[in-house]
């Protein structure tokens, strides 16, 4: 997160101002999903609280905020970028407030981390964006799942060098978030065709690689992401086909450094079945998980801000990070 501390100008406003509450009611309802955009919105709402936050003492101002982080951090468990958003946010405040800041120190300080925190995460996009194109070859055919900033921005560039490229979108069931890249891809120029996840396998026999985005990097190299990327990775290992997650580094998960898993988001079933089918078949069961791990064995490198990392040089990103984390991640002193 060296990059976070560069003190680049606040980019223009992506989001509209909304209370936490309904920030968190946003979150949880996946009206802004995606994992980069996600981050965004909860340092872009825990910034305009602390904007807003009255308080008689630094103490009191300091737990307000902390609370609003805490239920923020709350609304999607799978993707990192959440917390680690947030607890970046909560970094700036929480050295200001420890070393004795006044209320209007330690607002600013939130402010400007949180500027900081949306800025490098937009500039971590194109970054990617540039160095994952250089991977691309001309006439390359490309599946993407379900739908990534990051992963459209290497798209976009390869397009915008030249290079032709060809895109398969699977859909993305249950959300359809695969609809939306399909048509962003399209409008883009981009030459793109929507297939329904079950033909991912036969598409992939006419590939030349596939990219997909990342919520979470675990410390062996794992990729958790959108449910069903981790099939896509093994019909891509089986028909030996690059197989490139592009993700920024505040993906890394670093609680996985310490043994704790990745806890994966179980979502209702009205997102897989209507309610009525639901009553006209009362003894189906229903499970609805919305992310999946892809072992580090199928996938050939990320693409991060930082540069290309293989799967196996994780433990030592995280390690290099870790000393960030361990300041950001820890929970401030209420
Ligand atoms: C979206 C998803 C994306 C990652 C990366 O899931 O799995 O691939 O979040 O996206 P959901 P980005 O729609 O459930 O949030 O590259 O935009 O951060």
């Amino acid at each position: 997160m060296e990059t976070l501390k560069e003190g680049k100008e606040a980019s223009k406003e992506e989001f509209p101002k909304v209370s936490v509450e309904e920030a968190y009611d946003t979150l949880k309802s996946m009206r802004v999903h995606g994992a980069g955009r996600i981050a965004r919105f909860a340092a872009t709402a825990l910034r305009d609280y602390a904007k807003d936050a009255k308080a008689r003492t630094s103490r009191e101002y300091w737990g307000l905020v902390l609370k609003a982080g805490e239920k923020l951090r709350s609304a999607r468990p799978t993707a990192v970028s959440l917390p680690n958003g947030v607890n970046y946010v909560l970094y700036g405040g929480r050295t200001s407030f420890e070393s004795g800041g006044s209320v209007e120190d330690i607002r600013n300080a939130t402010v400007n981390t949180a500027d900081d925190f949306i800025t490098s995460s937009l500039d971590s996009v194109k970054e990617i964006g540039e160095i994952g194109a250089r991977r691309v070859k001309n006439g390359d055919v490309i599946i993407t799942h379900c739908n990534s900033e990051a992963a459209m921005s290497i798209l976009k560039k390869a397009y915008d060098m030249g290079k032709g490229i060809k895109v398969y979108c699977d859909e993305t069931r249950p959300k359809f978030q695969g609809h939306k890249t399909a048509a962003a891809l399209a409008a883009y120029g981009i030459d793109t065709t929507l297939i329904c996840d079950s033909a991912c396998r036969l598409t992939m026999s006419s590939a030349d690689r596939t990219i997909v985005g990342c919520d979470a990097i675990a410390v062996n190299g794992a990729l958790v992401n959108k449910i069903g990327t981790s099939q896509v990775a093994t019909m891509a290992h089986e028909a030996r086909v690059n197989f490139v997650v592009a993700a920024e580094t505040y993906k890394l998960d670093f609680k996985t450094l310490t043994g704790e898993l990745v806890d994966i988001e179980e979502r209702d079933y009205t997102e897989i079945a209507s309610k009525e089918w639901m009553t006209h078949n009362p003894k189906v069961k229903f499970s609805n998980p919305v992310f999946d791990v892809t072992p580090p064995e199928y996938i050939d490198f990320y693409v991060t801000e930082k540069g290309i990392v293989p799967p196996g040089a994780i433990f030592t990103l995280m390690k290099e990070l870790y000393q960030y984390s361990e300041g950001a991640q820890a929970t401030p002193a209420h």
